[in-house]
């Protein structure tokens, strides 16, 4: 009788050691490929650029292979339990890798039905994290960008974004990495900030005190970076305005703009003042979302309502009326922002919101209230989580006691250890000779 052979792959970059593993698993039985789901991958690697689906049909139609089932999980385990296959095939790289610990599970579980694992001698010089990093450092299109953010937001039980004001500070977001029992911790996208860009450049946060500069930071933010940018859009201006801002950032491949129902000059919603900002009415606010989502051309853009109904001073309760009003208007996602620094606030309209709407996206600014982990925001129902201001919050006191130290010192020698040697600075950026 045919064996089964199981082999577990991301089948986003296919090269010719995949092919490889591939014809071997297929020499062996009738080659059952479990394809690893976006969120398998993302718990552990950055997203893929190919979606699942277009990942399936690659593979589907490479010689050898039997059938293509989902893995749902980073662990071959569960999949080999399901599937019981008389023999498991993978490259022996494992034995010294980051798969080890799955690797002796795998030996474990195979035991219980007699199965066996087939290791064969690994392809040197290539593999897909190479791979994969080599083609981020070339870059990526605005429509595999734009789509990232949903994709993220179906894999993944909460998105963590990063502020980022200029290239330097993009490049962070997309390279910082924690290695953690559960995996490599990374940023999965980036925050173009009104108060960040309009402080780097020394403006104060009042709404497009000059469009084009925003539009040039994302630019150069857009240049050296791959993952996906949710875009500040401040109160969105007029509806007749906002259109066009939707054209041009759905353009660039960003994914997503949050505007907020303010209007009148816009004030930064940290600032604190007496004056109260007037709010856009439900019909004002409702009817800009909607020009918004009637001008978008594709359908991965997402139009996201910030509610400020609680920084203005008003209830939760009235809070909870806007977002409604918000998501009927066509908005694909929730932005809800309180400077208390309990949190309560937040984790009530999270509450009375998810009562309504199980699956409309939400997102938190957690800059006042964060004492709260990212899990605990999960389970309050976010979705999405913004570090808004903290590469330029730790830049500015770093950069002024550099000075300081130089002024005291009438030279710079004391500051070395404050500062990145040249030679790290020159090899920062990819390019430089
Ligand atoms: C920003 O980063 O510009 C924001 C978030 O709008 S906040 O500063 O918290 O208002
Ligand atoms: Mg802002």
């Amino acid at each position: 009788m045919t064996k089964t052979v199981y082999l577990g792959i991301t089948g986003d970059i296919i090269h010719p050691g995949i092919i490889n593993i591939i014809n071997e698993g297929a020499k062996l039985g009738e080659l059952i490929i479990g394809l690893l789901t976006d969120s398998a991958i993302v718990s552990h690697k950055r997203l893929p650029y190919l979606s699942y689906e277009q990942r399936r049909q690659v593979v589907e139609n490479i010689k050898g292979v039997a059938k293509v089932v989902p893995q749902e999980d980073w662990s071959y385990v569960p999949n080999l339990k399901k599937y019981k296959p008389d023999l498991m095939i993978h490259g022996d790289d494992w034995k010294t890798n980051y798969l080890s610990k799955i690797r002796e599970e795998c030996f474990e579980v195979m035991k219980e039905w007699n199965g066996e694992i087939v290791e064969i001698p690994y392809t040197k010089g290539i593999n897909s994290t190479a791979l994969a990093e080599n083609a981020a450092s070339i870059g990526t299109t605005p429509d595999i960008r734009r789509a990232a953010l949903r994709r993220l937001i179906a894999a993944k039980p909460i998105v963590r974004i990063l502020e980022a004001h200029s290239g330097l500070s993009g490049l962070i977001a997309e390279h910082a990495a924690v290695t953690k029992e559960d995996g490599v911790h990374q940023f999965d996208g980036m925050w173009s900030s009104s108060l960040t860009d309009s402080t780097s450049k020394g403006k104060p946060d009042i709404e497009a005190v000059d469009l084009t500069t925003r539009l040039q930071s994302l630019t150069d933010i857009l240049e050296c970076t791959t993952k996906p940018i949710i875009y500040d859009g401040d109160t969105g201006g007029i509806p007749e305005h906002f259109v066009f801002t939707v054209r041009t950032l759905e353009r660039n491949g960003v994914s997503a703009v949050i505007i907020e129902d303010k209007k009148g000059l816009k004030k930064n919603s940290l600032f604190g003042t007496e004056a109260k900002q007037v709010l856009a009415t439900e019909e004002e606010f409702c009817e800009k979302i909607s020009a918004g989502k009637r001008a978008q051309v594709t359908k991965d853009f997402m139009i996201i309502a910030r509610i400020e109904e609680i920084i203005a001073g008003y209830s939760v309760d009235e809070a909870i009326k806007k977002a409604f009003a918000a998501v009927k208007a066509g908005a694909d996602g929730i932005m809800i922002h309180s400077k208390n620094k309990s949190g309560m606030d937040i984790k009530e309209f999270c509450h009375k919101f998810r009562a309504e709407y199980k699956n409309i996206p939400i997102v938190l600014v957690p800059t006042t209230y964060n004492q709260f982990t990212e899990s605990e925001l999960c389970e309050w129902g976010a979705n999405i989580v913004i570090y808004a201001n903290h590469m330029l919050r730790a830049s500015y006191p770093a950069m002024r006691r550099c000075a300081e130290k130089i002024l005291e010192a009438e030279r710079s020698l004391e500051v070395n250890d404050m500062c990145m040697p040249i030679k790290e600075i020159l090899e920062l950026i990819p390019g430089t000779k």
